[in-house]
């Protein structure tokens, strides 16, 4: 296929006329590639090389021409001795593939299973031989959503919701012609128990549904606006009506009112607002079975992070939610929220090993703890990393649906999955029960490993992420729908692949090929982005707030001595303190800051560096990651003869008075720095902003949306440690001379967080979308019984042999 038969555009069509009559320049460029002597390049590989041909005298015209284009939308390329593979992203969540051949300079736009069958050629498949296999499983899920609605602007993605409002109303109530039907018809299935909810079974079609919404408007009407439903519910009955419709007159008038509309002229903004009310959504099962789930003495422990906090701040924020919207429609139902998480019985001093716990700061919450048995039914007794649970989820699901429904009585409205192996379970339960299901992924594995597909083999030892891909590949199509904390979880930036997009096509040679996984572009997605907690990390100037009474133990914790939980003792007192907490996880770069900060001579004037992570003695660590990042601290502190700059806690598990710490660390006109070498969203970041201390955080995951450089906070590139030491180095010396400009990035940071990350705000969304999802489910084929099918085809036949396959070995 040659690119002038094809419609791309007019860069891509112009490099082929482009490399037709510069030949030499082209060669240059593509035997400096091939000079490289790598099979796989990267965007910077291709990018750098392109540079240094620009760079030499007489070339700097390419940077005008459409090969600068081309190369500027370059993400990856693979190269054997006659061919150059490119993938290019000319724009967010849009790609092309090409090749070119070395000899006849001629690109042709290729299918992308030529561009992953060509990698697959180039890796070694474990027997010496090249992994190529023309007949490998493909996988591909666009033909079961080739008839359904897709956004097309890169703007629009992650506000799946806003679109399935537009597109389907429409079609539902003009096209169809059969909307007011399905409507009715959603409007009485709802029940609590043994209550009828909404509409009774006695209104058998639409008309008579039109009719006593008029009736019961014109009853209302003449009621005192304040009247509860024990004064008028007997007339409402007798018209068809069931509780639910809100507390008061004026309430149930609003909700009616809101359907009449729907009914004559349905816009997107009613039916939103309308199906908000509807009391579908009472019980929710939130899944979270890896790691230390507790409420106290687990953070910072391997595994256990942000994902806990934002849970049980979800659980709070949202049982709050659906209080308040149960009292609004007028019924006294209590909202059952159970976490699923997995039963430890060496607990390790935590509560992991209780089986049911109140969840603190909730009327009705509980985390609900199941073991993991083995294949022989025995309880696994010991913790499990989140890369070795793999083998014991199916048999999890299955125990935890049973406790789960014992537990409320029946099943729940909403299933909500965290991580792989939460979304999986999450699936399993959501399609054996029929629930709508939603997902959260905190942060997928696959980005965070460099060519963590094309070499699974070499990783799969280790992380195993056969099985993870595979299960993440089942769970976000099995989703009803997705909640993910930023944009660029789903799509990345203009120059950045997103988290969700580079699941879209990839390769595990010889095992199987992704040509469609997952589309950006599916209203699935939505942003709602986690918040931090504004009882805990308010600002350091709210003095009435603040915790004086921890003062003398913060003070011990950041000036005392060295002894087993602490390394180094902080010798000028007077310097600001750059701080940091982080899980010690090679992808955290803990021990980078320490290395940037050891290297740079005007940081360490500037400040002191506060480290809050892991263990000081690597023989407390379980994991082993951790504790090569242990060691490789000792080894900077030493290398750098930091002891006396440098102040190193054990990873701190007390969240209120972690708050107060980043509160004294502000008092002190200090800094925070989350220095990440990816970051799927970053808690500690807003914790800090909130907390009033200017933050430094990654460039790479969601700082870079939650900060506005220079406003709210600095971007800093952790490739590029020098860089981010002057940057921060620069801040202090500036904040000396003008300390206002403290106060201005401290007030920046409070005031986004408050704009954009509360978790009220979070829970509005959640239980909207919720209902919205759960009305398209049921009314439309939303539920797409062949894509369910297909995945339950692809969990039997590809995820169980790998998960049991890491069983027995
Ligand atoms: N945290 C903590 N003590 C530590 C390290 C982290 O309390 O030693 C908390 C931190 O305050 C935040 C969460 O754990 O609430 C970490 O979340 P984040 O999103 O920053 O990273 P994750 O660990 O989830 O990758
Ligand atoms: C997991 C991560 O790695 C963090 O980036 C997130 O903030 C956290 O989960 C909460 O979603």
């Amino acid at each position: 296929m040659s690119i002038k038969g094809e419609h791309l555009g007019d860069p891509l069509v112009a490099l082929g006329d482009y490399l037709k009559n510069y030949r030499s320049e082209a060669r240059h460029m593509l035997h400096k590639l091939q000079s490289l002597d790598r099979q796989f390049l990267l965007r910077s590989d291709l990018q750098d090389t392109f540079e240094s041909v620009c760079a030499q005298p007489g070339c700097e015209h390419l940077r005008d021409t459409p090969l600068a284009k081309v190369v500027g939308w370059a993400q990856e390329a693979a190269i054997d001795a006659a061919w150059i593979y490119v993938a290019l992203r000319a724009r967010v969540a849009r790609w092309r593939y090409i090749r070119i051949h070395f000899a006849t300079i001629d690109p042709e736009v290729i299918p992308v299973e030529e561009f992953l069958k060509f990698k697959e050629g180039l890796v070694d498949g474990g027997d010496g031989r090249p992994a190529v296999d023309p007949r490998l499983v493909e996988v591909d899920l666009e033909p079961f959503s080739r008839e359904f609605f897709k956004l097309h602007e890169a703007r629009s993605i992650g506000r799946g919701v806003e679109f399935l409002n537009r597109r389907l109303s429409s079609r539902l109530f003009e096209e169809l012609g059969k909307g007011d039907r399905r409507l009715l018809d959603f409007l009485r299935v709802h029940r609590h128990r043994d209550q009828q909810l909404m509409l009774s079974k006695d209104i058998e079609d639409v008309r008579a549904m039109r009719s006593a919404l008029r009736m019961a408007d014109d009853f209302l009407k003449r009621q005192n606006p304040k009247a509860g439903w024990d004064q008028v519910g007997q007339e409402l009955r007798r018209l068809g009506f069931e509780p639910g419709w809100g507390a008061d007159v004026s309430r149930v008038r609003d909700t009616i009112h809101l359907l009449l509309d729907i009914l004559e002229a349905p816009s997107p903004d009613n039916l939103e607002a309308f199906l908000a009310r509807i009391p579908m959504i009472f019980s929710v099962a939130i899944v979270s079975p890896h790691g230390w789930f507790g409420q106290s003495d687990v953070l910072g422990r391997p595994d256990t992070g942000g994902q806990v906090v934002y849970i049980l701040d979800q659980v709070r924020a949202l049982e709050a939610e659906m209080l308040r919207r149960n009292q609004e429609q007028g019924l006294d139902i209590e909202p059952r929220i159970v976490i699923l998480t997995r039963l430890i019985p060496q607990a390790d001093g935590t509560t992991a090993n209780q089986r049911i716990e109140r969840v603190a700061g909730t009327q009705f919450a509980r985390i609900l703890r199941v073991p993991f048995h083995n294949a022989d039914g025995e309880v696994v007794p010991q913790w499990i990393s989140r890369f070795e649970i793999w083998p014991y989820l199916e048999r999890y699901a299955t125990d935890a649906e049973r406790e789960l429904m014992a537990e409320l009585s029946d099943r729940p409205d909403l299933i909500v999955g965290n991580y792989s192996d939460g979304n999986l379970v999450a699936s399993l339960m959501a399609g054996d029960l029929g629930v709508t299901q939603c997902n959260i992924a905190h942060a997928l594995e696959k980005t965070k490993y460099l060519y963590s597909d094309l070499f699974w083999r070499d990783n799969d030892p280790h992380y195993h992420f056969s099985c993870q891909f595979t299960a993440d590949l089942i769970a976000m199509n099995q989703a009803d729908f997705i909640i993910t904390s930023t944009y660029q979880e789903i799509a990345g930036t203009d120059d950045t692949i997103g988290q969700y997009e580079a699941h879209s096509a990839f390769t595990l040679p010889g095992l199987y090929r992704v040509v469609h996984g997952i589309d950006p572009f599916d209203p699935k997605f939505n942003i709602v982005s986690p918040g931090a907690d504004p009882d805990v990390y308010f600002p350091a100037s709210e003095r009435h707030r603040r915790l004086r009474h921890l003062l003398p133990e913060i003070e011990a914790l950041i000036y005392g001595g060295s002894d087993g939980c602490s390394r180094g003792e902080l010798s000028d007192r007077d310097k600001p303190l750059l701080f940091t907490m982080a899980r010690m996880d090679r992808i955290k770069n803990i021990a980078g800051v320490v290395e940037w900060f050891g290297r740079s001579k005007a940081l360490r004037r500037e400040a002191n560096l506060l480290v809050a992570s892991g263990h000081i003695d690597p023989n407390r660590s379980l994991d082993n990651e951790e504790r090569e990042q242990i060691e490789r601290m000792h080894v900077l502190i030493d290398e750098y003869a930091l002891e006396g700059e440098l102040r190193w806690i054990e990873g701190q598990v007390d969240r209120e008075r972690n708050g107060e710490i980043y509160r004294y660390i502000a008092d002190k006109r200090g800094a925070f720095v989350q220095p990440a070498v990816f970051e799927a969203f970053g808690l500690t970041v807003i914790e800090a902003m909130g907390s009033g201390l200017p933050t430094f955080a990654t460039c790479f995951g969601g700082p870079l949306e939650i900060i506005e450089d220079g406003v709210s906070g600095f971007h800093i590139d952790p490739n590029h440690g020098e860089l981010a030491a002057e940057k921060i180095a620069a801040f202090f010396s500036r904040c000396k001379d003008d300390p206002s400009y403290w106060a201005r990035i401290s007030q920046g940071g409070i005031d986004r967080v408050e704009q954009r990350y509360t978790w009220k705000r979070y829970a509005e969304r959640m239980m909207t979308l919720s209902r919205v999802y759960g009305f398209w489910r049921y009314v439309t084929d939303l539920e797409r019984s062949e894509t369910r099918r297909y995945l339950q085809m692809f969990y039997a036949l590809q995820y169980r042999p790998l998960a049991a396959a890491m069983e027995t070995t």
